[in-house]
């Protein structure tokens, strides 16, 4: 450790090594931020940074305007190895003069964040130090987290569950190619690598397809199939899910295409998700989960069950059984977890709780079914930039809960195709009372709600001020995720 050269000025001396002391003793909370693809992290992350830094939340963050001399900043962040976040390249795409959403980011990235206020203590405030907190923010795919799962199953199991998986109701017109393929192919003849190229080829291709018309299907993996990142055209990607052989033909012990296929399997465990869970998750001590749920309650009832599915996925992740290998390598870590359903400005203010209850319901659910201890959940409605307003909309005796922005180009509602540039008023439907009947389906179907995405907003600044930033939740997701840390 580099030692600070001290002042000749005792005063000041002292003050130095007040300083270095602190640094030593800054507390840092590592803070997943996860979700699948497009549920929203990067606006999440440049909102989160944003609202610290600037303070021009709106909502503000009372909790922190509340305390005295409060800043935040962003620091070099502290491993060498993980690409930084784009914050800066993000927040300018927002804050364009025609607003744009920020790029897809495939990969995962980090930012260290640190907030400060004066010491409360009075030994350090009588040398004037200050208290701080590193946020070490880490974006990874929620395809990954997923993968955790593959660890604790055998090739066999996870093939079983992977087979009953693409022949279920909904998935078979993906699936049925590669499914034809598994019946043409014998995996128990003698090795042959071009099987394994091939189908993993088809069975990366019904993956990919299910997963893009279907977005809420979070279980459907391995992750590195669909977001292959570097390791596009790696031979850890060929395997694929096979039947277990009623009698072993061609190949001699070890020596068959599925002994292949087992040993990949066992490889993309050990080389990919293994390494991703020792890195980087059992180093986290807070995680946020972002979902599109409203995606999923578009789909009806059935949608709603497979973001269900998905969200086992999810909590077997956290789950430090008492049994598993996970509760052995994770000792401490993740104590608090916020679910939030993002793009929450797609709906009126009248829905939120609403949609945060249906959330709720499907979280706990997941976690009872997981058998997850030890960590708090809080489930939050969330729209990290807001694109929209409210606007009540009356038509005889009945009110419609509107909201107002613009669509984006292409977007339509009711056969009305939106230009990209004018707003319009869309009603897009209430949420049930009772969160119970959105997983109904006989209360719950694709017709009930027209959900449209909108544009980011211009920015909107006060006379000589920096941009205001409008959000839903975003404080009270992080109330829950590092309040605790301040004073
Ligand atoms: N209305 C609204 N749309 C949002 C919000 N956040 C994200 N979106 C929409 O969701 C899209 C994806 O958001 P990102 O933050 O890039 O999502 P991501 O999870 O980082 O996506 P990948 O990097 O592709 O995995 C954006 O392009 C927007 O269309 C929000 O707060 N409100
Ligand atoms: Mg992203």
């Amino acid at each position: 450790m580099k030692l600070p050269t001290l002042s000749s000025d005792p005063m000041a001396a002292l003050s130095q090594i007040g300083m270095a002391l602190s640094d030593l003793m800054t507390p840092t909370v590592r803070l997943g931020v996860t979700g699948l693809s497009r549920a929203g992290k990067t606006v999440f992350i440049t909102a989160l940074v944003n609202c610290l830094c600037e303070g021009r939340a709106e909502p503000a963050f009372r909790r922190i305007a509340r305390i005295p001399g409060f800043r935040a900043y962003l620091e070099p962040q502290p491993d060498d190895d993980i690409p930084r976040f784009a914050y800066e390249d993000h927040l300018e795409a927002l804050f364009a003069e025609t607003p744009r959403w920020p790029e897809s980011t495939r990969k995962i990235s980090q930012l260290r964040l640190t907030l400060e206020w004066p010491a409360q203590d009075s030994v350090r405030e009588a040398f004037g130090l200050t208290q701080r907190l590193h946020i070490d923010i880490i974006d990874y795919p929620g395809e990954w987290l997923i993968d955790l799962g593959l660890i604790e199953q055998s090739y066999e199991q996870w093939s079983a569950d992977a087979l009953f998986t693409a022949q279920s109701k909904g998935l078979e017109i993906y699936s049925r190619d590669f499914l034809a393929f598994l019946e043409r192919t014998d995996t128990a003849a003698s090795l042959d690598e071009q099987v394994a190229i091939e189908g993993a080829r088809i069975y990366t291709d019904y993956i990919s397809r299910a997963r893009k018309a279907e977005p809420s299907r979070a279980a459907l993996g391995p992750g590195r199939f669909l977001l292959p990142g570097d390791l596009e055209g790696s031979p850890q990607l060929t395997f694929f899910p096979t039947r277990r052989p009623e009698r072993s033909a061609g190949g001699a012990g070890g020596h068959t295409t599925r002994d292949l296929l087992r040993r990949r399997y066992e490889k993309y465990k050990q080389n990919v998700v293994q390494p991703f869970f020792e890195k980087h998750f059992s180093r986290l001590d807070r995680q946020i989960v972002l979902i599109d749920a409203l995606s999923s309650l578009n789909g009806g009832a059935e949608a709603l069950s497979n973001l269900e599915q998905g969200l086992d996925g999810v909590m077997s992740a956290f789950r430090p059984g008492s049994n598993s290998w996970l509760s052995f390598l994770l000792p401490r870590r993740i104590d608090r977890i916020v679910f939030a359903a993002t793009k929450a400005d797609h709906i009126h203010h009248t829905s939120h709780n609403r949609l945060e209850a249906i959330l709720d319901k499907a979280v706990s659910r997941a976690s009872t079914r997981a058998k997850t201890a030890g960590a708090g959940f809080r489930s939050v409605a969330l729209a990290a930039l807001r694109t929209t307003e409210d606007v009540d909309k009356t038509a005889g005796e009945q009110t419609y809960h509107c909201i107002r922005g613009v669509p984006e180009k292409g977007e339509s509602v009711g056969g009305q195709v939106f230009d990209g540039k004018r707003p319009a008023v869309v009603f897009p439907g209430d949420l049930p009372i009772d969160p119970l009947d959105a997983f109904d389906p006989a209360k719950a179907t694709p017709e009930d709600y027209r959900f449209v995405r909108f544009r980011p907003p211009p920015a909107i600044s006060e006379p000589n001020g920096k941009p205001i930033w409008r959000h839903i939740g975003l404080q009270r997701a992080i109330a829950f995720l590092i309040e605790d840390y301040l004073p």
